[in-house]
């Protein structure tokens, strides 16, 4: 028997604070979005406008230059849109390109959950890029703050029945936790939903939402591309044939951790059993709630779901979910990851339509100099020849193409330079997060540097003829975890300008994690150290083995946290 706790009572925290003041998120934001003194908005404000999808920031690179000048630093907003399973139009796709133009700083972000970014939109603009993207029937509320975010699912949708299913099943989950204040219509859209005498009502969240932000995501096996294991919840699909008949579920995932904080670390989700597919909604609904009764209110370093989990213990989680749902979990079903990147290149759903994978080097939609990327996918979606799937890995699908349109989708690209194969394996695999000039939160590059740090690596890989080998490369700026780059088999995370702590030994499918292996290396010791590494690699791998494996086996780091069975 095991006895289940009542939540605790927590002093709260100055954030929980903001929230229950807030009037369902509304907040000052109106007044801010009025005053014309300042590029920026109410400090509460910075935190409510989160769960409109939307951050304060400023340019990191002239903030020295303006406080010299005694100006105020160049305050812009980051603006998020979900996108549930990362499948847009291409009519969506147009407007978003165009929004990148009019308001934002030319260029559209692909994030490592499926979503859109736009930086750079000053004050001014907010509500007319909000007003863009709710016009075409995308928007951006819960992209980010304390509430469900954009929910993942595997890329290759029409690829099959099942995986349809599963992507559909992930909008599904994402409507039903949305947030229901009336807040977001009144502030962006000016439509006043509500009259005089009614009140907002939030029936999964309450006036105070979650302690902190919740993430789910859901994989078709073989393909882990959504990482399911860095999540609060991943669900695994299980299928008898070809037809769905329910997830595994695993809980308590994340990436975050804070340097000097030994209470705080990565984690990989436990699995803590297999669930019917007609229950599932009902059991993700509890999981929620049970996080959002027991989570940590006091400390938001603290208050992830992977901490309650440890806090209380994976069994009584579990318990306590089963016995408030009614719904009892049945052991894990047998699933087999081979990997959590993303496929490239051409593939076709059996006797259908085309798909293919497409390199965004970190998910920035850009063009540079002949490349041009941004242009070719504008072009693309004017034609209408294919819809745009975002991966979770920061990288596009261009999907549901005919038979004849295959030949124009190349001519496209092909004008624009726009290759897909004879891309490294390592840089083909990579992720870096935003970090500088816009993340507040970065202590070094990321999105700008690993690309001429890969270009280096390849130099290394081609001597032992390793240039077309799948080797997982994550960089972020800070350990936040942004690029998943705990998962890396290489992980490198700023420290400081120019520095980074090397980890080694990831699985390759998203299984374990990888561990620290040095500290404060500059370019020239990470190079130095990959260089020995990829040439014993090259010299005593074993067949087939992959690279992350062989760190582990060769003793260069112990082999970090693996996927928990409950
Ligand atoms: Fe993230 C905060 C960008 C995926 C963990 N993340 C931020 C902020 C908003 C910085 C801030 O709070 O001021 C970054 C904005 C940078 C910018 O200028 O755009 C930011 N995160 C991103 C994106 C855009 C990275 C990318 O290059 O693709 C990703 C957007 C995802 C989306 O569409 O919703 C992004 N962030 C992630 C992931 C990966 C994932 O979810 O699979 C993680 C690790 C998983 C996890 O949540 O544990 C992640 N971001 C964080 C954290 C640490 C959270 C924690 O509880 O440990 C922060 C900081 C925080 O919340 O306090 C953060
Ligand atoms: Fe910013 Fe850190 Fe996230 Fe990178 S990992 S985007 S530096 S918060």
């Amino acid at each position: 028997m095991i006895n289940l706790p009542e939540p605790t009572e927590w002093k709260p925290s100055p954030v929980e604070l903001i929230k229950t003041n807030s009037r369902f998120l509304r907040g000052t934001i109106l007044d801010s979005l009025d005053d014309e003194t300042t590029g920026s908005i109410a400090s509460d404000d910075t935190q409510l406008i989160k769960f409109h999808g939307s951050y304060q920031q400023t340019d990191r690179d002239l903030d020295a230059e303006r406080k010299k000048q005694k100006l105020e630093p160049l305050y812009s907003f980051m603006i998020r849109a979900r996108v549930p399973a990362g499948i847009a139009t291409a009519d969506q796709w147009l407007v978003f390109d165009r929004l990148a133009d009019k308001y934002a700083n030319g260029t559209l972000k692909l994030t490592t959950r499926q979503a859109f970014q736009w930086h750079g939109v000053f004050k001014r603009n907010l509500k007319k890029t909000m007003q863009g993207i709710h016009s075409t029937l995308l928007d951006t509320i819960a992209a980010c703050g304390d509430v469900n975010r954009n929910v993942m699912a595997t890329s290759n949708e029409g690829m099959s029945p099942l995986v349809s299913e599963v992507a559909a099943f992930a909008k599904t989950i994402s409507d039903h936790l949305l947030p229901k204040t009336t807040a977001y219509h009144e502030i962006w859209l000016d439509k006043q939903l509500l009259t005089e005498e009614q009140q907002d009502e939030e029936p999964i969240y309450g006036k105070t939402y979650l302690p902190r932000k919740f993430k789910i995501a859901l994989a078709v096996p073989p393909y882990n591309d959504t990482d399911v294991f860095a999540n609060d919840i991943g669900l695994i699909a299980i299928a008898d044939g070809d037809t769905l008949i329910g997830y595994n579920v695993a809980i308590g995932g994340g990436m975050g951790m804070t340097f000097g904080m030994e209470n705080t670390y990565p984690r990989l989700a436990d699995i803590i059993g297999y669930v019917d597919k007609s229950d599932a909604l009902k059991l993700v609904e509890e999981i929620v709630k049970v996080q959002r009764d027991y989570g940590n209110r006091e400390n938001r370093k603290l208050s992830r779901l992977k901490y309650t989990l440890d806090r209380l213990g994976t069994p009584v989680f579990k318990k306590l979910v089963e016995q408030r749902s009614g719904i009892t979990l049945l052991p894990a079903k047998p699933y087999e990851f081979i990997q959590n990147g993303d496929v490239f290149g051409w593939l076709q759903a059996p006797g259908k339509k085309w798909f293919l994978g497409l390199f965004v080097e970190h998910g920035r939609v850009k063009d540079v100099g002949s490349y041009k990327l941004k242009t070719a996918l504008q072009e693309l979606a004017r034609i209408k020849v294919c819809d745009f799937r975002l991966t979770g890995n920061q990288g596009l699908v261009l999907g549901r193409i005919d038979e004849p349109d295959k030949a124009i989708v190349e001519q496209i690209l092909e004008k624009y330079n726009v290759g897909f194969s004879n891309i490294s394996g390592i840089r083909r695999n990579a992720i870096a997060c935003v970090a500088l000039n816009t993340c507040t939160l970065a202590f070094a590059e990321a999105e700008r540097y690993l690309p001429d740090l890969n270009t280096k690596i390849e130099a290394i890989l081609k001597e032992y003829d390793l240039t077309d080998e799948d080797i997982l490369i994550r960089m972020t700026g800070c350990p936040n975890g942004c690029g998943r780059p705990f998962l890396g088999e290489i992980g490198l995370i700023g420290r400081s300008p120019g520095k980074y702590n090397m980890y080694l030994g990831a699985g390759f499918s998203g299984n374990r994690l990888n561990t620290l292996y040095r500290e404060m290396l500059g370019e020239q010791e990470i190079l130095q150290e990959l260089s020995g590494i990829i040439a014993a690699f090259a010299d005593e791998r074993q067949s087939g083995e992959r690279f992350g494996d062989f760190t582990v086996r060769k003793g260069l780091v112990k082999a970090g946290q693996a996927v928990n069975v409950f």
